[in-house]
Formats: structure tokens, sequence, C-alpha cells
């Protein structure tokens, strides 16, 4: 049988704010996950529309099509295009499992929730020529379950191409996450087991690895068997995780002693009553500054996630936001702005609030505001967060973070990492367009490596900046980076 999966593009990837890494960081693991489950003589091709152009000539029998919220325009333009040639089309994802009644119209066979269940009993019905319209996930387990089809990934074309997830899911119940909607009818937390997890990753070429998983540290007793597990493989890797579990005690020693080198951390809000409102519970009361400080002793970089527009927040939450993250130290920043997915608590409080302003799914990117705020404009949320990218990311904010540490090595590791992810899009767009991202994941170790590593390798004139005094940072060190990077300090508003 010939299969085509396809992930197509999100909406954003293809606009002027597009940020080529950002799209070729990850190939498409939920697809490579579903190619396991085909015969080995299938002929069976994945194609990812943020790395190259979508061959639509081609004639398969089955197509299937992961879909996002906003790629959801783009999956039904390709669908209906492989439809009219008569391959049979399967849509299935996150946006599917929220919104099925306006999949059907474009797909012959739809999926809810994951596809581990599902995606082989339909393969059994269609090989059988009785093929099914929905098929809805209900058995939720890992165990057994057949390797996702990395030969099929196109590596060259992705900077972290060994991401991985060894769980599904997540314990907590935040009212903005997309997760009690997707797992809705089964568990929603469950993990593969250490072994096999270890299995996996001994099998992947190289040092680095990105786990995609929600919230890797969830199961501490599966966590801590992984970490355990994965000491003395000599890892670098990269994860998600929550406040909560960065204060556990024991549980970030291991991660950090088996290669973590810098977690995606929800703080989310600085507002208990945002917390409260959105139930996320497992922040309120949480020390943030103790769990920061505990990252960064351990040589752990943060990537903070914070979201805006929540009902607490005012105009003053942007400047306010940043100027703390800034002064803890935390190397990189994910902003969003609050987004009310359809499928989710937040979504159907908003709507019953009458407070959704639009259903083009282009703009539920986290980057516009589709809702009525409380206490500002929709026009002043959007700003706001623009210009959280813009502070955030100033030299002059970037070396104030990075001379909150002690050693000169940690403070370069923050400018190499925070300097390198947002200040070198000329640099990133055309090693992406010659297609020579793989060839950076050697810098990319190396600057997750830490301090003692990364001292020995910048140039000198790195190093001279390195051991500039605090009262320097903002005018001295600043002037010669930009100096240095051409880029005058601005940051092209990209994100
Ligand atoms: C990798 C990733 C990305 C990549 C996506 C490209 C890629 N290569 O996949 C990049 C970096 C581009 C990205 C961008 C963004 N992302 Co993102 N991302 C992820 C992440 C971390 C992993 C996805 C993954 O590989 N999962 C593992 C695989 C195995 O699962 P899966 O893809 O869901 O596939 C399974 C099922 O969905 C199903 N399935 C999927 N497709 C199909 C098709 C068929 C036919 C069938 C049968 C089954 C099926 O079967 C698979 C196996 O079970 C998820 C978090 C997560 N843990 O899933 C967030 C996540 C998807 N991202 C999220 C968000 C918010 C974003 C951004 C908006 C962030 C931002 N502010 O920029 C943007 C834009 C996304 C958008 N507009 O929708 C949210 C989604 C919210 C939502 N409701 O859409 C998630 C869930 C994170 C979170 N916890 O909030 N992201
Ligand atoms: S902790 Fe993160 S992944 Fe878990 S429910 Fe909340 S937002 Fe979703």
């Amino acid at each position: 049988m010939k299969v085509k999966m396809i992930l197509p593009a999100l909406t954003e990837a293809k606009s002027p704010h597009w940020r080529p890494i950002k799209y070729s960081l990850f190939p498409p693991l939920g697809l490579a996950t579903l190619a396991g489950y085909l015969d080995e003589d299938d002929e069976v091709e994945i194609q990812d529309e943020h790395v190259e152009t979508l061959n639509l000539d081609d004639e398969p029998e089955l197509v299937a099509i992961e879909v996002y919220v906003t790629s959801a325009r783009r999956a039904y333009e390709l669908a209906e295009h492989y439809r009219a040639k008569g391959a049979h089309v399967a849509l299935g994802g996150l946006h599917v499992t929220a919104l099925p009644q306006e999949a059907a119209h474009h797909a012959d066979t739809i999926f809810l929730g994951p596809g581990e269940d599902t995606w082989p009993a339909f393969l059994a019905d269609f090989r059988a020529g009785r093929p099914g319209k929905v098929y809805r996930s209900s058995v939720r387990t890992l165990e057994g379950i057949p390797r996702p089809r990395r030969d099929l990934i196109k590596r060259r074309l992705y900077l972290a191409p060994n991401s991985l997830v060894v769980s599904r899911g997540c314990p907590h119940h935040c009212d903005f996450c997309y997760k009690d909607a997707f797992f809705q009818g089964g568990r929603s937390f469950y993990t593969q087991t250490a072994d096999a997890a270890l299995a996996e990753i001994e099998q992947l070429p190289g040092r680095h690895l990105f786990f995609l998983d929600d919230n890797l540290f969830g199961d501490v007793r599966f966590a801590e068997a992984l970490f355990d597990g994965m000491r003395g493989m000599g890892r670098l890797w990269q994860a998600a995780g929550t406040v909560e579990a960065a204060l556990r005690p024991g549980l970030l020693e291991k991660a950090a002693a088996c290669g973590l080198r810098s977690l995606f951390v929800g703080f989310e809000t600085l507002d208990p009553l945002n917390l409260k409102a959105q139930h996320k519970v497992h922040n309120l009361d949480r020390d943030y500054a103790a769990a920061i400080r505990r990252l960064h002793d351990l040589g752990v970089m943060i990537n903070g996630s914070f979201v805006f527009g929540m009902d607490e927040d005012d105009e003053s939450v942007f400047d306010r936001t940043v100027e703390w993250a800034v002064g803890q130290g935390i190397e990189t920043a994910t902003f969003h702005v609050l987004t009310p997915y359809p499928g989710t608590a937040l979504y159907e409080r908003m709507a019953a609030q009458g407070r959704i302003t639009t259903h083009d799914w282009d703009l539920y990117d986290t980057r516009h505001a589709v809702f009525r705020p409380t206490r500002m404009t929709p026009e002043v949320l959007e700003a706001g967060y623009w210009r959280a990218y813009r502070e955030f990311y100033r030299w002059g904010a970037i070396l104030r973070a990075a001379w909150t540490k002690e050693r000169v090595a940690e403070r370069l590791r923050h400018l190499a990492y925070a300097g390198g992810w947002k200040k070198f899009e000329p640099l990133w767009d055309v090693v992406i367009r010659t297609q020579q991202v793989s060839g950076f994941q050697p810098l990319l170790e190396t600057v997750l490596k830490g301090w003692q590593e990364i001292s020995r390798e910048p140039s000198m004139a790195i190093q001279k900046i390195g051991r500039f005094g605090r009262q320097d940072v903002d005018g001295r060190a600043a002037s010669l980076l930009d100096r240095m990077f051409l880029d005058g300090g601005t940051w092209r508003g990209r994100q």
C-alpha cells in the first residue's frame, strides 16, 4: 500500500514573522510514531511542509495528515486535493480532536485523541475494505508500541532530530491547556516503561536529546528510574517541567547528573489570582525564585514560559514580567498571548461570557488577542506582548540577565544561548535555506555542555566581555556586541 503522511505548515510559518529556525527544530514525531504501525512492504513517505516543498503530484492510496489549530486551513486544502485524486484521507491531531465536526467535512476518516489504539484498528479495517468514519481513542498505553519510524525522518533538515516523547499528557489540569480535551475518554497521563524509554534513547545517535513530553517530571518514580538509567550515557538534553518539579528535592539533581542542561518552565504568571482562576494550582505558593536558583546552581538554563492577558493582568504586566525575568537571570523566555483553544475549559468559559471575538483559527497562534481581556484592550495586549519580546531580547537586558551570574563562564553560556537564539536571524535564515541545520548540532551541544567547557571555546572578544563588571554591562558590553553583530540592538520583531 502507498501511504503519504503530511505535517502541513502552520500559517505563521509562512508569514513575515516566520523565524525559520523555530520550525526547523523538531521532526514530525507524531507521524513517525503512526508510521511504526505500517507493514514492512507498505511504501510510506513523511513530508513536513515547514522544511520542504510538498510533492502533490503523487498518487497515494492513503493520506494521513496531522492538524494543529493554525495549520487547519492548509490541512483541509491538502485533504481536498488528495480526495479529489481518489485517495482515502485520514485527519487526526489536536485540532481534529477539538473540532471533529469541522474536520469531518474534509476527511474520509477522522481520529480523536492519541493514535496508538485507533490507528492500527483503522489500518486493519482499511485493509479489509471497511474503514470507519470516526475513531475515538480510549485505550491509553505506551507499553509494547512499535518504535517511531525514524528512518523516514530527514534528519539533516532539523536542529534537534533526536526529539522524543516517553510519556503522554500531564497530571495537571490547567484551564488554558489542550490536554484535558485531547485526552477525554481515557487516561490523560501515562508513560512508557523506563526500560523502553532507555532502549529508545540508546538507539539515538550523537549526544543531544530533546524531550517533547508536556511534563517529563510528572511521574516521579518513572522520572527517577529514567534519570538513573541515563547516568553515564554522556547525553546532553533539554525538556519541559514545572516549578513544582524544579523544587522537588533530589529529582532535579538526578536530571542534571545525567545531562539536563535546559528546562522549559511554565511560570505563566506572577499573579496568584491568575493561577487560581486558570486552575494552575500546582504553581500556587511556590517560590519561583528558589526554583530558578536551584536550576541555575545545577547548571540548568531556563526557558521561562509566560502568558499575558489573564483576567488580573493590566497594562503593567508586560514590563513587570520582563523586569522580573531579567532580574532572575532567565536565559530565554517564551511569551504567549492567552489563547482560548477550542475544546479547553478556558474556551468554554470565555464563550459563555461572550468574550471570544473571532473564530479565525489562523489567529489562534498565541500572538493575537482573539478575546476581550478584562483590564486592557486587545490592541494593548498584542502591543505589550511584542514589546515584552523586544525588551527581553535587547542586548542590554541579555547582558543584565547574564550578569546576575557570578562565574564568567556562566555569563558566556547565557550570552551564547540567548544571543544565538534570538540575535542571529540572518545567519539562521541562510543556514536553513541551504539545508545546513544539522551542521549546527555540535555548536548547540557546546553551548549546552556547561560553563567548564564553554569558557575554553569562545573567541577572545567574547572572553573579554565575560570579564566586564556589572556596571559596564548596559554600556560598554552592549555597544561592543551591537558593533560585533551589526544589528544595533534592534530586534526584528520575530518570535
Ligand atoms: C513539537 C511541537 C511544536 C513544533 C511543531 C512541529 C512538529 N514537528 O510537530 C513547533 C515548535 C513548530 C511548535 C509550535 C507551536 N506550538 Co507546539 N508543540 C510541540 C510539542 C512539544 C510536541 C509535539 C509532538 O511531537 N508530540 C508527540 C507526538 C507523538 O504526539 P502528536 O504529535 O500529538 O501525535 C499523536 C496524536 O496527536 C495523534 N495524531 C496526530 N496526527 C494524527 C493524524 C492521524 C491520521 C492520526 C490517526 C492520529 C494523529 O497520534 C499521534 C500519536 O499518538 C507539543 C507538546 C506535546 N507534548 O505534544 C506542543 C504543542 C502542540 N504546541 C503548542 C503550542 C501552543 C504551540 C505554539 C502556538 C507555541 C507558540 N506560542 O509559538 C506554536 C504554534 C502551534 C500552533 N499554532 O498550533 C500546544 C498546542 C495547543 C493547541 N491546542 O494547539 C502544545 C500541545 C504544547 C502545550 N502543552 O500547550 N510546536
Ligand atoms: S502543567 Fe503544562 S502541560 Fe500540564 S496541564 Fe498545565 S499547561 Fe498543560
